[in-house]
Order: C-alpha cells, then structure tokens, then sequence
C-alpha cells in the first residue's frame, strides 16, 4: 500500500475521480530529469543560436526561466521538446519511481504497465497552444477502455498554480459516459463542446512541486494559458494494469485480454506508443528496469491506429524516439 495514498483518498478518488497528492517526490527525485531537461534546451538553443535563429541561449535565466525568454524569439524549441520526444534516464527515475508506482498499484494492482502515452508540457507563458481545451484522456484511447481504468498521472516539475496555467477539472464527471469529442479549432487537440459536458462546477487543481494529480480516463480536465513569467514544465503520465490490452512484449495471463481482431481486443488502449511492463510479481523478468532498455523499446517500437471514433482528423503525434 502506498504510504501517502490512503483508504480515504482512495475512497475521495472515486467519487470525485480526481485526486491531489502532495510529497510524492522530492527535490532530488525530480533533479535529474529536470538536469535532463536543461541539457537539452541548452543543446537545442545552442544549435538555434549558431543557425541565427536566437540571439542568446539564455543558459544563467534558469530552468523555470530559460525557455520562456528563448521563448519570446522562437517557439521552435518549446515545440520540439513537447510530447513524449524525451525520454533519457531522469524521466525514465520518475515513470518508474517506486513511491508512484506504489500509488499506481492502490488503483490498478500489482502488474502494472507504464501505458504509452507519456507526454512532457513546457507550457511557455501567454502562448495560445499551451491552453488544453476539456476532454476525457478516453476522447483519445480505445473505445473499448471506456470502462477501464487508465489511471493519469500529472506531475509538475515546478509548483503549478492558476496563475501558470494548472489543470481544472469536472467533480465527478468520470461518472458519465465518455462524451461526444470533437476536433479543437487548432487542430491540435479534441475537445468536448460546452453543451456536451455533464453538471458540475469545474474545480482548479493547484499542484506543489512534488506533488502529483491523479484522475481517471473518464475526469473530464483542461487548462488555461500560462499567465505567469515562468515555464510550466509538466508531466503527464498513464497507468493500466496489466490485464487490459496492451502492446507490451510480455506473457499473457488467464483472463487477461488477448487483442483479436475478431473478439474486438484492440492493441492496447492508445496502440499508436509503446506500453511497457513497470512493476509485476508474476512478470518479473519481463519488467522494464533500465534506461537503456525503455530507449529500446521505444525506438522498436511499431505504432498502430487508434480507432477514429470521433471521426475527425486528428492525428496521434508522431514520437521519435
Ligand atoms: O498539462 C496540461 O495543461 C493538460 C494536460 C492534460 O490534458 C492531460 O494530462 O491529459
């Protein structure tokens, strides 16, 4: 059992399908992905420095500022290290990190998979894109996921506020059925039309640094613009057990659903990435422990379609790993 999840919040969790947890990680559990993450703003904005694209690499403004001033001469590098195109042993340390796993395994048991869809948001300040506009991460996977549960997980890595753009999310709107989504005037993202979303007050979520919120696949959550001077760096990951579909290379269990085209088990619940084994008592040599490895299957792995249930065209982001 987790030590700072306990039967209350997990009680709390369920009826309001969202869950704030403080101190989960601390300053130097989230070091070396934010180390990670400095050396590669530095490499990039060198590179845009020596092709005349930016005046300075700003390296001493720091890490909740550097990107915001690069920012204002080019959203080039923000945009390039959005989504899940790192993926280096700092934030290998944080998707494997025990004490969230712990927290992980309260909701969906002790054979976990880290689930594909691992996203990383420097959300720049007074930048349109950055605003996520509300939608259920189900608008996104497999229908056939609609009752699981897929388990986010959204971390910054500075303390997030209303103020630089923290999530929102909808009370108890995982209690409905997954709503109508459609394609965001940016084309980037789906969204639920305002006449589409169930009852309830949203609620703004702020997170300190090392804190986490967690909600379902069904939580209804957006955010707004970053009104601040500094970069929201965030992370948003995703967990499932084992049991549901998934494109990890490992050893199927009973009752553990097999994808078959005729029984209508896709893939995984977001087949475009690649899932993989985090934790599992009964698995254990097939848990990806390393960094190496998790660049690895990364890199071999072979998305495939997500089901176009909204009928829109939106396309999945391609990761290069
Ligand atoms: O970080 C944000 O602003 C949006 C995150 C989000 O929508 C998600 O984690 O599903």
């Amino acid at each position: 059992m987790s030590t700072v999840v306990d039967t209350k919040s997990v009680e709390t969790f369920h009826e309001r399908g969202y869950l704030v947890v403080d101190s989960v990680f601390s300053d130097a559990d989230l070091q070396p992905a934010i180390d990670e993450l400095t050396g590669e703003v530095n490499r990039r904005a060198r590179a845009l420095v020596e092709q005349g694209q930016l005046s300075q690499t700003y390296e001493e403004a720091g890490f909740e500022r550097q990107l915001a001033l690069i920012s204002r001469e080019t959203d080039e590098l923000a945009v390039s290290i959005w989504n899940g195109v790192l993926s280096g042993p700092g934030i290998f340390h944080i998707l494997s990190h025990p004490a969230l796993l712990d927290i992980a395994e309260v909701f969906c048991g002790p054979e976990i998979i880290a689930s594909s869809v691992y996203r990383l948001r420097p959300k720049i300040p007074n930048y349109g894109y950055g605003a996520v506009p509300w939608h259920q991460d189900s608008g996104y996977l497999e229908p056939y996921c609609d009752d699981a549960l897929v388990i986010t997980v959204w971390l910054p890595l500075v303390h997030a506020d209303e103020s630089n753009g923290c999530l929102w999310v909808i009370p108890g709107s995982h209690r409905f059925p997954v709503a109508k989504h459609r394609l965001h005037a940016s084309g980037k993202y789906l969204e639920i039309a305002n006449d589409d979303l169930p009852p309830g007050e949203p609620v703004v979520c702020p997170v300190p640094k090392g804190g986490v919120l967690l909600m379902t696949n069904r939580t209804i959550h957006g955010s707004y613009e970053n009104a601040s001077d500094i970069v929201r760096w965030s992370m948003d990951l995703r967990y499932q057990s084992a049991a549901l579909p998934t494109n990890a290379a490992i050893t199927r269990l009973e009752n553990e659903d097999v994808p078959s085209v005729s029984t209508g088990v896709p893939a995984a619940c977001y087949p475009p990435e690649a899932d993989f084994l985090v934790r599992s008592l009964k698995r254990r040599e097939e848990v990806i422990r390393t960094p190496e490895a998790f660049d690895a299957l990364r890199r071999n792995h072979r998305p495939s379609d997500v089901t176009n249930r909204w009928g829109v065209n939106w396309v999945a982001p391609k990761i290069d790993a």
